[in-house]
């Protein structure tokens, strides 16, 4: 297994569109296993292939308290939404220090294959439910500091260029 870099806000990689995954092969798989250690490494809940650089429709996710209920969703699909929304508090781990509010649905069914290529539905609310939203997202090439102000979001890219500046001193 492998530890894979993390591409960082205004990375302009981060905003490319995925491609759907063509077949869950030992190659995927190999991704997979990297992907988790990454997110579990980096103490996220989530992780979308396109913040590693590889611009496939491919999300690692765990939301359970003792780390230890790995999901995969290869190919997600949203076939049902809330008609309801809320303001939640996000994160991201390509936008390091960074958390402020997103409306997202309160609850989503979401059709994807999983990491054997079963096809399943996931039915998700609270943290399970935004975690797929803002995944998805990354897929889409959708950073979640896009639904900031653009003032906001400004004050972050400075921030972020700034850090990565200093990084390289
Ligand atoms: O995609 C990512 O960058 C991972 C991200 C997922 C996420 C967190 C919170 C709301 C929506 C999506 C993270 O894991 S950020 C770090 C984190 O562990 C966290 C932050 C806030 C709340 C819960 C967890
Ligand atoms: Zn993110």
């Amino acid at each position: 297994m492998a530890l894979l870099p993390i591409l960082c806000y205004p990375d302009p990689r981060l905003h490319t569109v995925a491609k759907p995954v063509a077949a869950v092969d030992e190659r995927v798989r190999t991704l997979i296993a990297d992907m988790l250690e990454t997110m579990y490494e980096a103490k996220g809940i989530g992780l979308a292939a396109s913040q590693i650089d590889v611009h496939e429709r491919l999300i690692v996710i765990d939301v359970s308290d003792n780390r230890d209920q790995p999901m995969v969703l290869i190919n997600p699909e949203l076939i049902w939404t809330s008609p309801t929304t809320h303001l939640n508090e996000e994160g991201c781990l390509s936008v390091p220090g960074i958390y402020d509010g997103v409306n997202r649905f309160d609850a989503v069914h979401c059709r994807a294959l999983d990491g054997e290529g079963q096809s399943r539905v996931i039915e998700a609310d609270g943290l399970l439910a935004i975690c797929i939203q803002h995944e998805m997202d990354h897929l889409m090439g959708k950073v979640f500091v896009e639904y900031l102000s653009p003032l906001k979001r400004n004050r972050i890219k400075t921030k972020m260029n700034k850090a990565r500046r200093e990084e390289a001193r």
